[in-house]
């Protein structure tokens, strides 16, 4: 037996294709390179949006807009890869919400997992599942599928955040489930500081809570002094990563895996000058720089950032970052679609083949 060949004209096929319409069927093999890759080559365009560029918008949106007609007063991240879709990578949403004093974002609950990485506020709250979270910047709470949240500014300046959420992959799914409280805030049951006094203290944990996979971390606070601190402390000893210098992942103390189902939560220390070597993974993320300056190459496109900027990373895209400051530490914070990919057998990751991505 072998392959057959046959020798229809151009004209014959695309009148076969035309007559095949009316079926509903249409052939594969005129597709067939695109929809079976030799690998990836993602849609997605590594994008930095600049801080100071985003927070004036962000402050305007808050003269036109209040939290009653907006739910959440949130500019989305669209990357502009991806067409007017909601969506910054292929699966994550970025989005940058502003609550002004003495406002609320009412309370409700949705089946996308969705994390807060502050970026400037004296204070205020994300109520998740009864207890009350401080937002400070630089602090991530988790707000894990389905948990009733709401968020508010009882001080006296605007707070800004970064929303990240799993928003194209839930849609994507069609598994957008929301339910509105019927009061803006949800009942508070649990003490201050009780989540992270349950699961937050090093390695040590309650006896009589049973320690189950619930999917997502109990803990849903990670305070940045804590986080800075661990973070210092590593670096004092170890070189960390080749690609990533000292990267830590933010993870459920039950399990020790990622943060929640979809998501995985990162924050990473680059020493003064450091720049690392590149590597690729089928990943995609979305980095938030909590402080320094410096950029990232993306194949051959340089993201340069600095404090409070935002920028993304599509999946299977050689990546390597350098910190600019010969004598400051840069700190980024990062979430990624890895327990997706894991779940999935999707996930690959490899070193650039030189190293470094050639300049
Ligand atoms: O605060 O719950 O950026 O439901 C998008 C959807 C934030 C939120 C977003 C949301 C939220």
């Amino acid at each position: 037996m072998e392959v057959s060949s046959k020798k229809a004209t151009e004209e014959e096929l695309q009148s076969y294709y035309k007559g095949l319409e009316q079926y509903n069927v249409a052939p594969l093999w005129t597709v067939m390179a695109d929809i079976q890759a030799h690998e990836p080559a993602s849609k997605v365009i590594p994008y930095v949006w600049p801080w100071k560029d985003i927070r004036p918008q962000a402050m305007r949106a808050t003269e036109l807009v209040g939290t009653a007609e907006a739910e959440r007063r949130v500019l989305r991240l669209m990357n502009p890869g991806l067409g007017g879709r909601t969506a910054t990578t292929q699966t994550l949403f970025g989005g940058i919400q502003t609550v002004l004093p003495g406002e609320i974002s009412p309370a409700h609950r949705h089946t996308p997992a969705a994390l807060r990485f502050i970026i400037e506020s004296d204070g205020g709250y994300t109520a998740v599942g009864g207890e009350r979270f401080p937002m400070l910047p630089g602090d991530l709470v988790l707000t894990p599928p389905w948990s009733w949240h709401d968020h508010a500014n009882d001080t006296k300046n605007p707070m800004f955040w970064l929303d990240g959420l799993d928003l194209p992959l839930v849609n994507y799914l069609e598994m957008s489930f929301h339910d509105q409280y019927p009061e803006d805030t949800h009942p508070i049951t649990e003490s201050p500081g009780s989540s992270l006094a349950k699961y937050g203290s090093m390695a040590l944990q309650p006896t009589w809570i049973e320690r189950k996979d619930e999917g997502s971390s109990p803990l849903m606070y990670y305070p940045w002094d804590r986080t800075r601190e661990a973070l210092e402390k590593l670096a004092t000893g170890e070189d960390g990563s080749p690609y990533d210098g000292v990267l830590m992942e933010y993870t459920n103390p039950s399990t020790g895996g990622h943060a929640m189902p979809t998501i995985a939560c990162f924050v990473q220390l680059l020493r003064p000058g450091e720049r690392t070597k590149a590597h690729r993974h089928t990943t995609s993320s979305i980095y938030h720089v909590v402080e320094g300056k410096g950029h990232t190459m993306v194949g051959d496109k340089k993201l340069s950032w600095e404090d409070k900027d935002t920028f993304c990373i599509p999946g299977w895209a050689f990546h390597e970052h350098v910190n600019e400051s010969p004598t400051e530490p840069a700190f980024l914070f990062s979430y990624t679609d890895t327990p997706v990919m894991k779940a999935l057998g999707y996930f690959r990751e490899e070193p650039h083949p030189e190293g470094n991505i050639p300049s």
